[in-house]
């Protein structure tokens, strides 16, 4: 796999992987049919693209690809453990299409354009945001603990004790509060990666419901405890692990969906995501879904975790790192109404169809709020345009906890020029997006939820 990461240029060469075979494809890339999109696999797995481009499953196209094999993946590569004086030595290996906003931690999101292909986003391409090195964790002997306020006693359950409570899948869209961090930076310098419009991705994610677990372990419906904490196995250097807790109320509405998940769009989860479990809230901000998931707590506070405490919270465009006072502000848990266009990129030539520019973006709330309309605008808000809805997902009436995909072929007067494109959502509760991040600035650069404005060239 390192031979192959090493070819992913015209002018190195250009391998792929497809299940352990390797294929030199370097000779193919200017013939392929879909243009240059295949260099974004360059390096790595086809595989995650043939599931967004589903033409490419045909024996056909195995039958071609035999041509350019040179090899296998070794087999013994994959249980050769990594450099262990570094504690990011044994990392997972990850998609080059992912763009790492930083490695150590590993940070990354995927080209925006790949978002609007597919409703679901394959694991490979979905973004990651880890704090902490990922932890290495054994299937076999993993163990989730269990205590606290209300429960009869503290409990270790297997994954296979896990398995075997009722199956239960939900589709949800998992968005960190930092996403389009760089546009409100551009307002003001703030503190963290600097994520573009790609740190959301919408998956099925299959498990237990914690509701199901609670009741089954003899939480009442009148239980003192008024938060659930999550802690995963993942730790800092003083042996501090990621926490973060989430209200009562959302952990035992039957309806709100929280999964102890250990499937992702039908697969185990990958390493990235969480292997072997972790804890999917559906309609709350991405912190609080936690990841290798190891211990439960029921309690009367939230978690004291630092990123519980001093970090993913909202505060005013006029507090700054002097007088900031974290216990101010709550943590973030629904997060608001958003929107982004994902097609055409900042800065694209778009061609004029017929009068028109397409446009092709995401959409979304928190809260399992649905999303009702987005409006697009060419010519800075003067006349906005209803985008179609083009994939929603309704399959938890009420809650529309998956994010909606929308398309826009939108009028313009001019016949080339430079212009901007505007995008706003509005939710079931008729809240709509902030036109400006001037006025919803903060230090962390948390919640960046204002219009969506580019700038294209048209001809
Ligand atoms: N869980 C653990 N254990 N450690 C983490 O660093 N990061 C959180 C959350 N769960 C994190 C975690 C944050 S901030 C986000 S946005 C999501 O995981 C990202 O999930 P993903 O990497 O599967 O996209
Ligand atoms: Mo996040």
């Amino acid at each position: 796999m390192k031979d192959v990461s090493e070819h992913s240029s015209r002018e190195k060469g250009v391998w792929v992987t497809y299940g352990r075979g390797v294929y030199d494809i370097t000779h193919f890339v200017g013939k392929h049919p879909g243009g240059d999109k295949i260099m974004m696999a360059a390096g790595g797995s086809v595989e995650p693209f043939w599931t967004l481009y589903g033409v490419h499953k045909k024996p056909e196209i195995l039958a071609m690809m035999e041509a350019y094999r040179i090899g296998n993946i070794d087999e013994v590569e994959a249980v050769t453990p990594g450099d262990l004086s570094d504690p990011y030595g044994n990392e997972p290996r990850r998609h080059p299409a992912l763009r790492p906003s930083s490695e150590k931690p590993y940070n990354a999101e995927p080209p925006p354009e790949l978002l609007v292909e597919s409703f679901i986003t394959p694991q490979e391409l979905f973004y990651v945001r880890n704090h902490l090195p990922v932890p290495e964790v054994d299937a076999e002997t993993y163990e989730l603990e269990i205590s606290g306020l209300g429960l009869k006693k503290d409990l270790k359950l297997s994954l296979k004790d896990l398995k075997k409570f009722p199956k239960h899948t939900v589709t949800a869209a998992v968005q960190c509060a930092g996403n389009r961090r760089s546009e409100m930076t551009k307002v003001k310098p703030v503190k963290g990666l600097n994520w573009g419009h790609a740190a959301i991705g919408n998956a099925t994610w299959t498990g237990v419901k914690l509701c199901d677990l609670l009741k089954h372990l003899g939480l009442k419906d009148d239980t003192t405890a008024l938060h659930v904490q999550f802690e995963g196995l993942d730790t800092d250097v003083s042996n501090t692990p990621y926490g973060a807790s989430i209200p009562i109320e959302k952990a035992m509405d039957p309806r709100g969906d929280v999964l102890l998940a250990y499937e992702m769009n039908g697969e185990p989860l990958s390493r990235d995501h969480g292997f072997p479990v972790r804890a999917i809230v559906p309609g709350v901000v991405g912190a609080r879904n936690v990841k290798w998931l190891g211990r439960i707590v029921l309690s009367k506070d939230e978690s004291d975790s630092h990123w519980q405490q001093n970090d993913y919270k909202g505060f005013s465009p006029g507090v700054d790192w002097d007088t900031v006072d974290f216990k101010t502000s709550p943590a973030i848990q629904e997060l608001p109404v958003v929107s982004a266009i994902c097609t055409p990129a900042e800065g694209e030539k778009v061609k004029i169809v017929n009068g028109k520019i397409d446009v092709k973006g995401y959409a979304w709330s928190g809260g399992g709020r649905k999303i009702i309309r987005i409006d697009v605008s060419c010519d800075r808000g003067a006349t906005w345009h209803t985008a179609q809805l083009t994939d929603q997902n309704s399959d938890r009436h009420p809650h529309h906890w998956a994010w909606s995909l929308w398309s826009a072929q939108i009028p313009v007067s001019v016949k080339k020029g430079q212009m901007e494109v505007w995008v706003k959502a509005v939710d079931s509760s008729y809240n709509t997006q902030p036109e400006d991040f001037k006025h919803i600035w903060n230090l962390r650069g948390v919640l960046g939820n204002a219009y969506h404005k580019i700038k294209v060239s048209v001809y």
